[in-house]
């Protein structure tokens, strides 16, 4: 008796280890799931029209993202001052205006400070713009030398030239690459970048970037349904979105957010959380991301939660190798979006991120596009590689790997035109 209850223990045991070390990328091995259906309420009430979707199911999903997922931004902190603090009418080979703009924050003696890099097409008043964090700083996404390098913390990368968390000249234009700023200019759209590091450092630390802010009485972490790395980078997209409200050069009201990776989950949760974003896109976002957790295919809850401490709200964590237990799935993310334009987009070699669970879940979040008489995703088959679907709901998956692309940004710039800002 006894052994066979050591047995059972040490299975278990063996079981939690694997599931935290071995990542499934064996279709045949992903569990049987049921998905949650966005047009139901949670306590199973159908929803039949857009108004009921707006005013109880989106609203019931976009807390419980918040309080579980996300975490809860504690309070407001407005734009203390904005400031031009380069600006050219020439950049670019005289192509775009180049503008660079610092938002200061203030609060008691705290202060924190962003700068906005900005090309806009010359012939365009006020233009639409494509709004996105960097991950090495706004001097890595161009050769241009007139880009200011932020001295805000950077996680090493020797092969860039970054060592002791300093950004340095040697990093300039190391990420153009994933940046086709001259096909954007060309198609009468604006770039607008921000480096992420700025609003929070990347680390899981929360004496730094914009948390302590908040912070009452002797806190020194954000509480168990309170932001972690990405809300707090999303409520950055959020401020700068404020600013162009003040701005003339930009159409407030034409702004997509986009990101990759890490930052495809925070532009996710920036047009999810803020109905103002025109259009949002998901480059290779994953877990935590576009992909569905349920399938646990590559990266999971428990891998990111552990990997990655600060990302999520402490909350999150209730569902480490418990995603069965998720009341919710990522398709109703994409939903809260609806009915403004969204693009998922994957990559055939980036595995660890799901391209399968980041395609259904825009198939799934598409029926309460329907609601709105919105196209999405038409089928459950996923498209061949480099074939893109474009309606409101796009998807694309490339060849390649966990990367940007100019393939990417050609697609998006057409769903952009067609489906943004006709
Ligand atoms: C990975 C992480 C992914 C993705 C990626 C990135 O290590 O597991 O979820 O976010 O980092 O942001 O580059």
């Amino acid at each position: 008796m006894k052994k066979i209850a050591l047995l059972i223990i040490f299975a278990m045991v063996m079981q939690v280890a694997w599931s935290q070390e071995e990542a499934n990328y064996d279709e045949s091995k992903v569990p049987d799931f049921e998905l949650p259906d966005p047009l139901k309420t949670f306590n199973g009430k159908k929803i039949r029209n857009s108004k009921k979707w707006i005013k109880k199911g989106r609203q019931e999903l976009l807390d419980f993202f918040t309080e579980n997922v996300y975490g809860e931004v504690p309070d407001e902190l407005k734009i203390a001052s904005a400031q031009i603090v380069e600006q050219s009418e020439n950049a670019l080979n005289g192509k775009a205006k180049r503008r660079q703009v610092e938002l200061t924050f203030q609060k008691g003696n705290r202060n924190l400070h962003f700068f906005i890099l900005m090309y806009l097409p010359k012939n365009i008043e006020k233009a639409p713009v494509f709004l996105g964090y960097n991950f090495y700083g706004n001097h890595t996404v161009t050769e241009d030398v007139n880009v200011i390098i932020s001295e805000a913390w950077s996680r090493d990368n020797p092969s860039f030239g970054i060592i002791n968390n300093q950004l340095t000249e040697q990093s300039r234009g190391v990420r153009t690459n994933r940046w086709a700023i001259d096909k954007m200019i060309d198609a009468g759209i604006g770039l607008a970048t921000i480096y992420y590091g700025e609003v929070d450092p990347d680390k899981d630390d929360f004496s730094d970037g914009v948390h302590p802010f908040f912070y009452v009485d002797n806190q020194q972490q954000p509480a168990a349904s309170e932001w972690g790395s990405i809300s707090a980078w999303s409520w950055g997209l959020s401020r700068a979105l404020d600013y162009f409200e003040t701005y003339s050069e930009v159409d407030e009201n034409k702004v997509i957010v986009f990101g990759h990776s890490r930052l495809g989950k925070t532009s996710l949760w920036a047009g999810a959380s803020d109905e103002r974003f025109a259009g949002v896109i998901s480059n290779c976002s994953g877990c935590g991301g576009a992909a569905l957790a349920k399938r646990k295919f590559g990266e999971t809850v428990g891998r990111i939660n552990s990997s990655f401490p600060h990302w999520f709200c402490k909350n999150f964590r209730n569902f480490n190798n418990n995603e069965e237990a998720l009341p919710v799935d990522q398709h109703e993310l994409l939903a809260l979006i609806a009915p403004r334009p969204l693009y998922v987009a994957s990559a055939e070699e980036d595995q660890w991120a799901d391209p399968k669970g980041e395609f259904l879940s825009a198939f799934y979040a598409s029926k309460v596009y329907d609601l709105f008489d919105k196209k999405g995703i038409p089928s459950d088959k996923m498209p061949a590689v480099n074939e893109p679907i474009q309606n409101t709901v796009s998807y694309h998956i490339r060849t390649g790997k966990h990367d940007v692309t100019d393939f990417d940004w050609e697609q998006y710039i057409n769903w952009a035109k067609e489906q943004v800002l006709k």
